[in-house]
């Protein structure tokens, strides 16, 4: 399907936005304002339908996770709603930590009760008792009201015992702030946070969905898969999944930096193609020369200049040999010296690994040692380091316990092999 064409930057308000339709509109801090516009007709609609129609709803949306991994969010809830030990248990994934990545918190700052209301028809459908929101630490405005949302949501009726007079359903919300760790976002390392253990992932299997949080039961969802949620409760998830693509259902938020007159936050359905996303935002600036787009952020892809016309989809991004990642767009000019920026990257990773298992923590310091040497001179771009990165990224990606060892070479990989950054004919 074609997405519709738009011609001007999308504002506040704007009926276009879905997502972000009450952002910067609605009063933050006011539960009646929330419902004035819209707020929690969502919730009613998911108490008269039932846990079960609630599931078919999301699955029939196809709405899939926004975090990264685009799992199938109908078939997340189903598998931890039939599971017969209780209790179970919700946790919002809001340790938006990605380098590059602000939608989570624009969602939070901006529309917190939708939040709030998204988490109760979560757990409701999944027959959780208790949601955890998992926040990042350097988010203070976001957990204030988010703590002020769940305040008033519980004075009025909307979270706690018989939420909207409905006996029986019971949920509540608890706060849990991060400490500054990247890996704290890996959802099993999350659960080790919320236990009070340290923030190493756990060895996958069993699933959260079977052995999640406190080994019960778990669904960890993305704070932006959670908030398309009411969309699909209200306008039916047939109707939801007309919107996007075959494959890739809705819309989707993109957090544009780098070389564009306009940076910042647009939704746009999927299949909107890069080229119309960087021309939302106004573009690569005249004078300046576009050399690549880091799609996908630290674990994603370089898209090269001649190949804009990319379909923003998760099947489109995965046949340019990337991924849509956490919405993330770096849009890089000829000035940009990409092997300094590289071994930003690699230096990054080395220092959020966990420590954990073996290829990751030794792999990262390997790579970031070899882009060292070849970013500083001391070391020729084509000669051994090359094979060492390859060698020791393969291990990485084929050995370590989580996706932090696992991709932490794929950005390296695709400006070798996509830019020739780091061989001869590369820029400095
Ligand atoms: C039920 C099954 N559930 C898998 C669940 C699993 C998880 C989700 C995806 O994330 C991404 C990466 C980066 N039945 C299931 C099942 N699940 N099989 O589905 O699982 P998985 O293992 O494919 O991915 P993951 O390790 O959870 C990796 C992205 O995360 N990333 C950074 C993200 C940062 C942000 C941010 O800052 N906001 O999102 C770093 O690697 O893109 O694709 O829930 O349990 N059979
Ligand atoms: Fe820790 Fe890295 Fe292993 Fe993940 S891959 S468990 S971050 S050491």
């Amino acid at each position: 399907r074609e997405p519709p064409a738009r011609e001007s930057v999308p504002q506040a308000g704007d009926p276009e936005l879905r997502l972000l339709h009450r952002v910067g509109v609605v009063d933050p801090d006011s539960l009646d304002d929330y419902r004035a516009h819209g707020g929690y007709i969502a919730l009613r609609n998911a108490l008269r339908a039932g846990p079960a129609e609630v599931i078919k709803q999301v699955t029939d949306a196809k709405l899939m996770g926004r975090g990264g991994a685009a799992f199938p969010t109908g078939r997340k809830w189903d598998s931890t709603a039939s599971q017969p030990v209780r209790p179970h248990y919700l946790v919002c994934n809001a340790d938006e930590s990605e380098p590059g990545t602000f939608k989570d918190r624009i969602l939070m700052e901006g529309d917190p009760f939708s939040v709030i209301e998204s988490m109760t028809i979560a757990g409701f459908a999944t027959g959780c008792a208790k949601g955890y929101l998992y926040i990042r630490g350097e988010y203070p405005r976001a957990t204030r009201r988010l703590a002020n949302a769940i305040a008033q949501a519980r004075e009025r009726g909307f979270l706690g015992r018989s939420i909207m007079g409905h006996e029986g359903v019971d949920f509540d919300i608890e706060i849990r702030r991060g400490a500054g760790a990247y890996i704290c976002g890996e959802e099993t390392a999350l659960f080790n946070s919320i236990e009070g253990y340290r923030g190493e992932p756990r060895s996958k299997p069993p699933l959260p969905v079977e052995e999640g949080l406190f080994g019960k039961p778990t669904v960890v969802n993305n704070v932006e898969t959670l908030v398309n949620v009411p969309l699909i409760l209200i306008e039916g998830g047939e109707a939801y999944a007309r919107i996007g693509t075959e494959r890739s259902t809705g819309t989707r938020l993109f957090c544009l930096s780098g070389t564009v007159a306009r940076p910042g936050l647009y939704e746009v359905p999927f299949g909107t193609t890069l080229r119309e996303l960087l021309d939302l935002a106004g573009g690569v600036p005249e004078e300046r020369t576009l050399r690549a787009v880091l799609l996908g952020g630290a674990a994603g892809g370089f898209v090269r200049p001649g190949e804009l016309d990319l379909p923003l989809t998760m099947e489109g991004a995965q046949e340019a040999g990337t991924t849509l990642g956490s919405g993330v767009v770096l849009v890089f000019d000829d000035t940009v010296n990409l092997p300094a920026m590289l071994l930003r990257i690699a230096s990054f990773f080395r220092d959020e690994s966990c420590g954990q298992c073996v290829p990751c923590r030794v792999g990262t310091v390997r790579q970031e040692e070899a882009l060292q040497r070849m970013a500083g001179g001391k070391a020729p771009p084509d000669g051994d380091d090359l094979a060492l990165l390859r060698e020791v990224g393969q291990v990485m990606r084929d050995s370590s316990i989580c996706g932090l060892g696992q991709t932490a070479w794929n950005a390296v990989e695709s400006a070798i092999d996509r830019l020739g950054t780091l061989s001869k004919g590369g820029p400095a």
